[in-house]
């Protein structure tokens, strides 16, 4: 039986429509699930929506609609761009969802069962942005860093989940290399809790009028964090569905910087309170900026990964998005670079590649040996990239192939070199079937254009090696990337 692997991403706020950092979160997700897909697990990649949160329903005051419409609509959206961005994923949560609420509730009163809740009264300084309470320490200048915007004092009576009561536990979980990454992330995560310890949290607010009741109390709703950190089981049917007994716990939980500790710290409390197993590994990621600011609904300078994709397609999108932001750093996003990587890379290097070499082989005969091309394709370095999250190196490494492969044909110059054409033609055949295996997790629908002009049927990772296809069915079909 396949090996399974669960990989998520967070859920998005639909107080605004996806921008392009959430898009980006989307992308690096579905090419580890399609990576795994190659190597052959059996995959479950959930992403979907956050909408129980206050600045959901504050935004909808604002344009005068009902919140549930508002949040259907802006949901739509998300799921939308899950289609344009060629996602894998395997579904879509909503947390508006019957179900859902069911499993926030379940877990909630679980941990309340435990002894783990209990109320008390409170007062402190919640960003709405963050939806979170932040301390002093959190503030810069006054401000919420993340969002550049004064958090509200807030007086209330709250419940209080026994995060501190897990200190011990949750320390020695993110003490673990594995736990956390990259290791940048994973250190201030321990730092913070060396620093500072844990203190209990705040699990609901009173008097919403949005949100998942506390069960037994109407007055209260569920914290939005509680209730949306539980989407990653209640999508699997918690706590008896058959995928979750499948599926979790998760092999991996994507995630942007800003929202490391309620993944990190506060997602493994209230699992170990309720009894259920922890998830492998929360792999963290940059921002997105543009002109060296965050990009986002709340600082307005948003942009829309529809727009980008209509214009230049989807693989560039993905391309340049994974090729500009490194591993464990922010990244610019700008159309000049978009530009440039279309023209330079994806249409000089690999367009061509493929162009050349099925004119030539819609002409001549092709079949041989291996020449010696395949040295320069090293699929261990690959997939230890892989392995360590490192796609954008992954990419590189698979470009070296591409780059390597339009040298031999540079080298060799098959057009008018009859000696060793034949064996150069199938040499180039076979490179491009390879490439277009290893480069699937990243431009996928490229890789099938490659696939459908080759005349052969997608290939795992077992068919990645020199002489598998011995008779192709060449058929060339317009350019894959045009110039800009
Ligand atoms: O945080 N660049 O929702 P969200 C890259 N609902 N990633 C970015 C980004 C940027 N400029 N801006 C946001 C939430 N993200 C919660 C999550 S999970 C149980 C609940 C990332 O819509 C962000 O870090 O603000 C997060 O991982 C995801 O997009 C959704 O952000």
């Amino acid at each position: 039986m396949a090996k399974k692997f669960y990989i998520t991403t967070a859920i998005d706020y639909v107080n605004g429509r996806p921008h392009i950092g959430h898009a980006y979160e989307k992308i690096i997700t579905d090419i580890i699930a399609r990576w795994k897909r190659l190597k052959g697990f059996d995959v479950y990649f959930l992403t979907g929506t956050d909408e129980n949160a206050q600045k959901n329903a504050q935004a909808v005051k604002e344009k005068g609609v009902k919140s549930k419409d508002f949040v259907a609509k802006n949901s739509k959206e998300f799921e939308k761009l899950c289609e344009e961005l060629n996602l894998s994923n395997d579904d879509f949560i909503k947390t508006t969802d019957s179900k859902h609420v069911k499993v926030a509730q379940a877990i909630f009163k679980k941990i309340f069962d435990k002894g783990d809740i209990y109320k008390k009264k409170y007062s402190g300084l919640y960003c709405l942005g963050c939806e979170a309470f932040l301390t002093e320490r959190d503030l810069v200048e006054g401000k919420c860093p993340e969002h550049n915007k004064a958090p509200k004092i807030v007086e209330e009576e709250n419940y209080f989940f026994k995060l501190s009561k897990y200190e011990k536990e949750i320390l020695r979980l993110v003490s673990s290399k594995d736990f956390i990454i990259p290791e940048g992330f994973r250190k201030e995560i321990v730092n913070r809790i060396k620093q500072d310890g844990l203190k209990d949290i705040s699990v609901s607010r009173p008097g919403l009028s949005w949100g998942i009741d506390v069960p037994n109390d109407k007055k209260h709703k569920i914290y939005v964090w509680i209730d949306a950190l539980s989407n990653y089981i209640s999508a699997l049917g918690y706590p008896s569905g058959v995928k979750f007994k499948k599926y979790w716990p998760a092999d991996v939980h994507v995630i942007g910087k800003g929202i490391n500790w309620f993944h990190s710290v506060i997602w493994p409390g209230l699992l170990i309170s309720a009894g259920v197993k922890l998830p492998k590994k929360i792999w963290v990621h940059g921002y997105l900026t543009f002109n060296g600011q965050k990009i986002s609904k709340s600082l307005g300078n948003a942009i829309n990964p529809s727009e980008i994709i209509s214009k230049y397609g989807v693989d560039p999108t993905r391309y340049v998005l994974i090729k500009d932001i490194p591993f464990n750093q922010d990244g610019d996003f700008s159309e000049e670079a978009l530009k440039d990587r279309n023209n330079n890379e994806l249409a000089n290097d690999l367009g061509n590649l493929v162009s050349r070499t099925l004119t030539l082989c819609e002409k001549y005969p092709y079949c041989g040996n291996d020449d010696g091309l395949f040295k320069s394709l090293n699929l261990v370095k690959i997939g230890n990239y892989f392995d360590s999250f490192e796609i954008h190196l992954a990419l590189e490494e698979i470009w070296k192939f591409v780059r390597a492969s339009n040298k031999y044909i540079n080298d060799k110059e098959p057009w008018k070199n009859e000696d060793c054409r034949e064996v150069v033609l199938y040499n180039l055949l076979e490179a491009l079937r390879v490439i277009s295996v290893l480069l699937s997790p990243f431009i996928p629908e490229t890789c099938e254009k490659i696939n459908k002009q080759l005349g052969v049927k997608a290939g795992d990772l077992k068919t990645v090696k020199f002489g598998l296809v011995k008779k192709y069915n060449v058929k060339r079909e317009g350019v894959l990337f045009k110039k800009i």
